[in-house]
């Protein structure tokens, strides 16, 4: 029996897991003893990667639309050729820009960024990342406050914080694998506390939880940092020695007494009072934000209020602290730094041309072939399709057409489109309905590449089961195109994923995020590396479990934090007569993953999950409207849109609240195309709405 140690690619913990293979099928999944992120736990998803080899077709061969409107299976030189020749047309024909791509935090670096080479640099077109619907919030607000995208904690701080406050996060549903470090916490009389509009499976189990009105978060941190000013409970020294503005920010901050702060967010003054103190008595005291946080209307300006807390109060670089983003997907971190679309691959910026032409050597391409600016955001490419700009799209590892926010919007893109190319495991995800191309690839069960989690650690993925006739990976999926486009030298230096990882490897040296220390040969079987882990410093960076800030060093021209803040915006959507509900969404179930394309081939997963859309009703609502457990409701948007859901009754979710889990794809038919206007996130969890009994 061999033994494969790789990573989960599922949610951002990346957990390695040791595969027992057996005449080709694997026989047993253990998760990884010793490693330092999950040492020997998973959760189920983990641990139900082994099913995909038997449900995804082995051996399929890609697709191409014909005339009569059927899918006809080519070879895969015959797609590549196609899909290459018709890139070409209709860039002759409409402009460069009227062919796109979105992209993803769930390949392997390597396969996005040389999706990111191939579209952003020799095509010079858009591409945007699901990560857009995800991280981007935090991307943006890291930027501005630590002056690069560089979330500082590692895992271990979770145990170490004696205050751990988790707002708009709900890891005991959508990251098992944290609420397990919460639960070794040693720290004496430590408190765990939520900050949620609901009572979600972590508050439950939390020691305080503040059910905040939704939206008025940016309320409560700038009243919470005016309390600790006010009262002297903030770190002067670290204030001194390592940020800037706080003085400004002291003076913004007086115009949120506790009285505005108790009215906007719905929590008492004695509760708002009793979180400061918390805050201020804690030794070790650490922020977590979520979606709560990141899929909002003024998510940045309220993910910089957050850093704004620990940073005033001392309460970062050290054991147990942080003000820290907690990433969603396998991959999102690397798709960050990564993927060619926001910034420069190593997270330059496209302006700086010294660093494009630096890059450009590396990678083998004529510096003016380098993307010269960041991509149009998700909401242009698709606001781009339906006025009839872009003609072409090319998705890959993203399922849209249930994902994306007011979805309806991407399915009658799709039907305007002249070139759809869908690059999926499997060929059924809504989002194929419309294709022109299909490209099928095989899962990550059979394939190599690296993975960054949520803490910049790097690991390996590593082929557990062997490949087939016709199966290739996203890899040589990409390339496949990139050669048939006529790339020739611009894509001789990609010839295999170890090649772009070498690429890249020195594309980051000398950036916070050096890996150069890294070798694709080493890595397997190890515990993994945070970045920074830079080559020839090997042994200073040899911890397995490192944080940065320090050395209250920041990524910023002086080496100092930045306060940054703005005054609360209006909500697009408040609560009126005619949509007097809000309609909140996010993860159901532990075992249920996104737009549930592969969770659903579990079987254990599907033998309990619901088979059909359906959502929270507090139970007092559901009374008045004589409504009983699984009857069905037609609920209408502020958006528009209206949907059916069976209806499940509860105390958890207020009044005045709906809670849609995202894994139908009803619940994105009534989300709002609203956006923050800084990272151009969703405002996923923001939507008004009313229903009727059906
Ligand atoms: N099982 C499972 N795990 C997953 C995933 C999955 O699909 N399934 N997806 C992964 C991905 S990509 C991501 S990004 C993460 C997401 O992980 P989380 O962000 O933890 O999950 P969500 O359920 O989207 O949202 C968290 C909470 O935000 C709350 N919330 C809504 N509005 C507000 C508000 O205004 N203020 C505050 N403070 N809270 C609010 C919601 O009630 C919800 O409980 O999960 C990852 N893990
Ligand atoms: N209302 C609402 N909507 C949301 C959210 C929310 O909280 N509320 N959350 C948002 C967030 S945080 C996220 S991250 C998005 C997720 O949205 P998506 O990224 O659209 O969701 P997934 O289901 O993860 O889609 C991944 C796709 O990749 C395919 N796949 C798996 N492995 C491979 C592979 O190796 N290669 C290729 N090519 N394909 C593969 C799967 O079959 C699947 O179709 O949803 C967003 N949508
Ligand atoms: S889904 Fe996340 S917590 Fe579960 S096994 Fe995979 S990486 Fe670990
Ligand atoms: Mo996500």
């Amino acid at each position: 029996m061999q033994k494969v140690q790789s990573t989960c690619n599922f949610c951002a913990i990346d957990c390695n897991l040791d595969f027992y293979v057996e005449d080709g099928r694997i026989v047993r999944t253990v998760p990884t003893k010793g490693y330092p992120v999950n040492d020997g736990f998973s959760c189920i998803k983990g641990l139900s990667l082994s099913k995909q080899q038997t449900t995804v077709k082995p051996g399929a061969l890609p697709k191409i639309r014909q005339e009569d409107g059927s899918m006809k299976e080519v070879s895969w030189d015959q797609a590549f050729k196609h899909v290459a020749d018709k890139i070409k047309d209709l860039q002759a024909k409409y402009g460069r820009e009227s062919v796109a791509g979105i992209s993803t935090g769930q390949l392997t670096l390597e396969e996005f960024a040389i999706f990111g080479h191939v579209m952003r640099n020799y095509l010079q077109t858009n591409v945007d990342g699901n990560t857009r619907l995800c991280m981007a919030s935090a991307a943006v607000a890291h930027k501005g406050t630590y002056g690069y995208d560089a979330p500082g904690y590692t895992l271990k701080d979770l145990e170490l914080s004696d205050t751990l406050i988790f707002i708009g996060s709900n890891p005991v549903v959508a990251h098992p694998i944290i609420w397990g470090r919460v639960r070794q916490n040693q720290a004496p009389g430590h408190k765990i506390i939520v900050i949620d509009p609901r009572r979600s499976e972590t508050a439950m189990n939390a020691d305080y939880h503040y059910e905040i009105r939704p939206r008025s978060d940016l309320n409560l941190m700038y009243t919470l940092a005016n309390i600790l000013i006010e009262k002297d409970w903030i770190d002067h020294e670290f204030i001194e020695a390592h940020t800037n503005k706080f003085d400004e920010f002291k003076e913004f901050v007086k115009a949120f007494p506790i009285s505005r702060g108790a009215e906007a967010t719905g929590i008492s003054e004695d509760r708002i009072m009793e979180l400061a103190e918390m805050i201020h008595k804690g030794k070790a005291v650490s922020f977590w934000w979520t979606m709560g946080v990141n899929q909002g209307y003024e998510a940045v300006t309220t993910a910089r209020a957050i850093m704004n807390l620990a940073l005033m109060t001392g309460n970062i670089g050290k054991p147990g602290t942080g003000g820290n983003s907690i990433t969603g997907q396998c991959n999102a971190m690397g798709s960050r730094l990564f993927s060619n679309t926001t910034c420069l691959f190593g997270g330059g910026d496209f302006t700086d041309e010294a660093e494009s032409k630096r890059i450009a050597d590396i990678i083998g391409i004529d510096p003016d072939l380098m993307a010269k600016k960041p991509t149009i955001p998700y909401n242009k490419i698709v606001e781009g399709i339906n006025a009839g700009e872009i003609k072409g799209l090319w998705i890959l590892c993203t399922n849209p057409r249930h994902s994306w926010t007011n979805n309806e919007t991407f399915a009658s893109a799709t039907k305007k489109l002249e070139l759809f190319v869908v690059q999926d495991i499997y060929d059924n995800i809504e989002s194929a309905e419309d294709m022109t191309v299909y490209f099928p690839v095989v899962p990550g069960i059979k394939k190599a590449g690296q993975y960054i989690n949520l803490e910049r650690r790097m690991s390996a993925m590593r082929p557990v089961l062997p490949r087939g006739e016709n199966e290739i990976s996203d890899y040589e999926c990409i390339l496949g195109v990139g050669k048939a486009l006529g790339m020739g030298s611009a894509i001789e230096r990609w010839e295999t994923a170890e090649d772009c990882f070498n690429l890249l490897r020195d594309v980051s040296r000398g950036r916070p995020c050096d890996f150069s220390g890294v070798k694709w040969d080493e890595l397997p079987g190890t515990h993994g590396r945070q970045w920074p882990y830079p080559e020839g410093r090997e042994e200073e960076f040899a911890a397995d479990e490192r944080r940065l800030y320090e050395d209250g060093v920041f990524y910023t021209p002086n080496g100092k934090a930045n306060f940054l803040f703005e005054e609360p915006l209006p909500n697009p959507y408040v609560q009126n007569e005619e949509f007097p509900l809000i309609y909140n969404t996010g993860r159901g179930t532990v075992g249920q993953w996104h737009t549930q394309s592969r969770t659903k081939e579990v079987k254990f997963v599907e033998d309990v999950s619901l088979k059909k859309a359906y959502l929270y009703m507090n139970t007092k609502m559901a009374k008045e409207n004589d409504i009983h457990e699984m009857d069905q409701v037609r609920v209408y948007s502020v958006n528009g849109e209206n949907a059916v859901f069976h209806v499940k009754i509860t105390d958890n979710v207020p009044y005045d609240q709906l809670y849609a889990p995202i894994h139908y794809i009803e619940c994105n038919k009534l989300t709002p195309s609203s956006y923050d206007k800084y990272s151009r996130e969703p405002n996923y969890k923001g939507a008004t709405c009313r229903f009727e009994k059906v």
